[in-house]
């Protein structure tokens, strides 16, 4: 993430570097719909930008799976821009949905990480994540340096189309810039993690639950968990709870609350009561000072305190932590898991 900001924030002239994007954050600010097409951890992070655009710069906003857009035959022009993110910059399915798109006129902005790949190359203009090369196949900083780079382009289109106050945006800088220590305060709580992931090792199901910003992060713990440990996960908003996953409920299922205090608090709190009246195991990620949670739930893992929607960049790290660490206790090899490839080229 420091190296994602590294050069783009600037408190002290309230200005955002943002690459190639820069000269183009009238057309951002202008536009009345974004389409963000991605695939895996890269659509998660489309989904918090979603949440993103529409808060703070009131822009309709659609996130697709390139694998299903290029197969349809979807409604789209020169008035919409579309946002691909990728961190290989060459997943194919994500490609030819950039290629459709463009023959119907839209403008593309792309979210990459590898400088000159095809994606990248693709696109009228685009902002690197510059997050380093991924070692292991599963995304992890490549999703925080998307959510990074992607906060940064939906704080400069609000205060671009003045939906944001200058108050706030100086203080949206000001707490994104605490953001790389507060991942490292996060990391801190390691050992705590793989306690908790000992006591998992052979669970056989998952379940993940979020609200708001915390949903697409209750989906990419969920996929992290899948893609490295082979357990299956799935990863749900908290509401859609009774809506079927309630029937999956019992003392044999993990729960994990994305439980941080923010605007969706006291309904979380009330879900996860309804989890544990049924004797679920619940994991809550709850911020710093929570007393209400921890004697409700079995296990909790904090995460410090930040602005609402800088929420998802902290509280991931517990999830990619948990799945880490629960993999290395089944012996599988996190870098290399089965049936996966770094980039989906066909
Ligand atoms: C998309 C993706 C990754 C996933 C795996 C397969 O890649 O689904 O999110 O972890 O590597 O590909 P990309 O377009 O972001 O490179």
């Amino acid at each position: 993430i420091a190296d994602s900001m590294r050069g783009r924030l600037r408190a002290e002239d309230a200005h955002l570097q943002l690459g190639g994007l820069e000269a183009y954050l009238d057309k951002l600010a202008e536009t009345e719909r974004i389409v963000i097409v991605a695939c895996g951890t890269s659509w998660h992070a489309g989904l918090v930008a979603e949440y993103l655009f529409e808060e703070l710069a009131r822009i309709n906003v659609e996130v697709e799976y390139a694998s299903e857009f290029r197969y349809r035959n979807p409604v789209i022009g020169e008035n919409d821009i579309v946002i691909a993110i990728s961190q290989s910059g060459e997943t194919a399915d994500t490609l030819a949905a950039i290629e459709l798109a463009k023959s119907k006129g839209a403008i593309i902005f792309g979210v990459c990480n590898v400088v000159g790949s095809s994606i990248a190359r693709a696109t009228h203009a685009g902002a690197y994540t510059h997050a380093g090369p991924e070692i292991g196949v599963a995304s992890t900083k490549a999703f925080t340096a998307q959510v990074t780079v992607l906060t940064l382009m939906a704080i400069a289109t609000a205060r671009r189309k003045g939906a944001i106050q200058e108050e706030t945006y100086g203080h949206l800088l000001t707490e994104l810039e605490c953001i790389p220590s507060k991942v490292t305060q996060v990391f801190e709580n390691a050992t705590r993690i793989k306690e908790i992931a000992f006591i998992f090792t052979y669970a056989r199901n998952f379940i993940y639950l979020g609200r708001g910003l915390n949903f697409p992060v209750a989906l990419e713990g969920a996929l992290k968990l899948k893609e490295i440990s082979y357990i299956h996960a799935e990863g749900y908003p908290a509401a859609e709870m009774k809506h079927g996953p309630i029937a999956l409920i019992d003392e044999d299922m993990p729960v994990v609350f994305l439980a941080t205090k923010d605007s969706s608090y006291e309904k979380i709190v009330s879900n996860i009561q309804e989890v544990k009246a049924r004797k679920g195991r619940v994991i809550a990620i709850i911020t710093e000072g929570d007393t209400l949670i921890p004697p409700m739930v079995d296990f909790v893992i904090e995460v410090p305190a930040t602005h609402e929607i800088l929420t998802p960049l902290l509280s991931v790290i517990p999830l990619q932590l948990l799945s880490y660490y629960v993999a290395v206790m089944r012996g599988r090899n996190v870098d290399q898991p089965r049936n996966l490839a770094k980039s989906v080229t066909v």
